[in-house]
């Protein structure tokens, strides 16, 4: 699809807001500090070798627990809208329930306030994949009916503490991708008895139930922030226009998106293809829960960073389908094909594991991505990309320098990905936000702080941080399309 080229009727609407994000494992640090409880990803990273590039962990990463008002500033400096964050669920409750930690409770209550103070707004996410580590050792986390209670519990805490000073809740951050890592490795966490085959779905149903009761309990508490989880996943195309390739394409529509997306946009309910392939065990909503579940979004929040092109299952992929005690069933319901530099495509991110590189820069896919959003789920309160970004590939790093501070294939995705949004919405599409991931480079989970997802760079040694020429690309969309006036802050007000 060829780049439509600059229209002078692009514009973004009044209102549209748009900013940076974090997540707090990646980027806080100060991992024993105040209080905080240990949460898996600290047993991930610290105790299962190899975990990680290099075994590293997030103790202290961008120690941003500790310099939230400098990085608060400097994204203030910038005109920046909104700052995405999350909240570390085992510093507010150490052990995931009982025990309130009152120090976090007021940290972030600083953080929300240092935000509101340069004119910022804050964006909160309850659970970005840090799960109090208590709660996996008790009843194995996700897996089990009993976390529902206890993520309301901590939701309740949060929205009455902070109430309606943030004007955006995410409940859960990308449930396909932290359900998908059940099982998580033996030997670390108490076991459970489910068979490893069906742990995706018992965490993505107590999500559907939990994300829909933390909907409801705010609407009860008379917050009126919009509520929404983060859900995930790329541009599915057809490798070729056979109806088999197009019955795999919307095959990965409902085991992705549409595992999340149908219950809470359409009917409380999961999409007809989950339902079939996995009938002996997928657990069933009552009616009651599916009403419950239904229209608890405000907001179409999806992280979007890529596409993929899609095929039907060769006959390898089909008995792995067929046999779905297989450990290695569902992914191989999910057939897909990502176009590579080699194949004279989209350039490729860098990846953990060079065979499945996840990342490209494939941003003229996006208007038809958020056509399709829109036609399928039809969100009453619009779309927002929630996440999109681009690690720069590491020959780019080498050949310019470390620090990266010139990143011209991440600054070429952040101009063509907003014109992108741009075309979206002069063809009609309501898209009501963006957050580019991320505020600056941090830990990027099991591939430790090699891949470097940052509009800023951060120097790991003193901490130092520097704009990247991406951030400033990013920030010129809204400048030159954008009907608010992008107002820099240099000091609280
Ligand atoms: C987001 O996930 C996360 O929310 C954020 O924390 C993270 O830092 C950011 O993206 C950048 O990655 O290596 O082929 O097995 C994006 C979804 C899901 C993409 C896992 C990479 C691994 C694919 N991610 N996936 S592969």
């Amino acid at each position: 699809i060829p780049m439509a080229s600059k229209n002078s009727s692009w514009s973004f609407p009044k209102g549209f807001w748009w900013g940076v994000a974090s997540a707090a494992y990646q980027a806080e640090g100060a991992a024993k500090a105040e209080g905080r409880g240990p949460s898996i990803w600290d047993v991930l990273l610290h105790r299962v070798t190899g975990y990680t590039v290099a075994n590293q962990t997030g103790d202290i990463a961008d120690n941003h627990y500790y310099m939230y008002k400098q990085d608060i500033a400097r994204i203030a400096a910038l005109g920046v809208k909104t700052y995405s964050f999350s909240i570390s669920w085992s510093r507010i409750f150490p052990f995931g329930n009982g025990q309130i930690n009152q120090e976090a409770l007021e940290h972030y209550d600083d953080v929300i306030n240092t935000c509101i103070e340069y004119g910022v707004e804050p964006s909160v996410t309850l659970f970005h994949w840090d799960l109090p580590l208590n709660l996996q050792n008790l009843y194995g986390g996700w897996l089990s009916s009993e976390i529902v209670d206890d993520f309301l519990n901590y939701a309740k805490v949060v929205f009455s503490y902070y109430g309606n000073k943030v004007p955006r809740w995410f409940t859960v951050n990308e449930p396909i991708v932290f359900c998908d890592d059940y099982p998580l490795p033996d030997n670390y966490f108490t076991n459970t008895s489910i068979p490893k085959y069906q742990q995706p779905y018992w965490c993505g149903h107590h999500v559907l139930l939990a994300h829909s009761g933390a909907y409801h309990l705010a609407r009860s508490l008379g917050i009126n922030g919009t509520i929404s989880f983060k859900n995930n996943g790329g541009y599915k195309i057809p490798l070729t226009n056979s109806s088999a390739d197009a019955r795999a394409v919307q095959r990965a529509w409902d085991f992705n998106e549409g595992w999340f997306a149908n219950p809470t946009f359409i009917n409380g309910d999961y999409p007809t293809n989950l339902k079939d392939f996995v009938s002996d065990f997928l657990p069933d909503f009552t009616d009651a829960e599916k009403q419950m579940i239904n229209g608890t979004a405000d907001v179409f929040a999806h992280d979007a960073y890529t596409s993929q092109f899609y095929f039907a299952p060769d006959a390898g992929i089909d008995s792995c389908v067929q046999n779905k005690s297989n450990p290695l069933w569902p992914s191989c319901a999910n057939t897909s094909y990502t176009y590579s530099s080699s194949d004279g495509g989209w350039n490729v991110g860098p990846a953990a594991d060079p065979l499945s590189p996840w990342l490209h820069k494939a941003t003229d896919w996006v208007p038809a991505f958020l056509h399709y959003i829109a036609d399928t789920w039809k969100p009453a309160g619009g779309i927002a990309v929630t996440e999109f970004g681009f690690a720069e590939p590491f020959e780019v790093q080498k050949t310019i320098k470390a620090d990266i501070l010139f990143d011209p294939i991440r600054s070429s995705y952040y101009k063509d990905y907003m014109e992108a949004i741009l075309i979206a919405i002069s063809e009609g599409v309501n898209v009501v936000g963006c957050l580019a991931w991320s505020i600056f480079d941090n830990l990027e989970w099991s591939d430790g702080y090699q891949d470097k997802f940052g509009l800023q760079y951060v120097n790991f040694t003193t901490q130092e941080r520097a704009y990247k020429a991406s951030f400033f690309e990013y920030v010129n969309a809204f400048v030159t399309y954008g009907q608010d006036e992008v107002v820099p802050h240099y000091v609280p007000s």
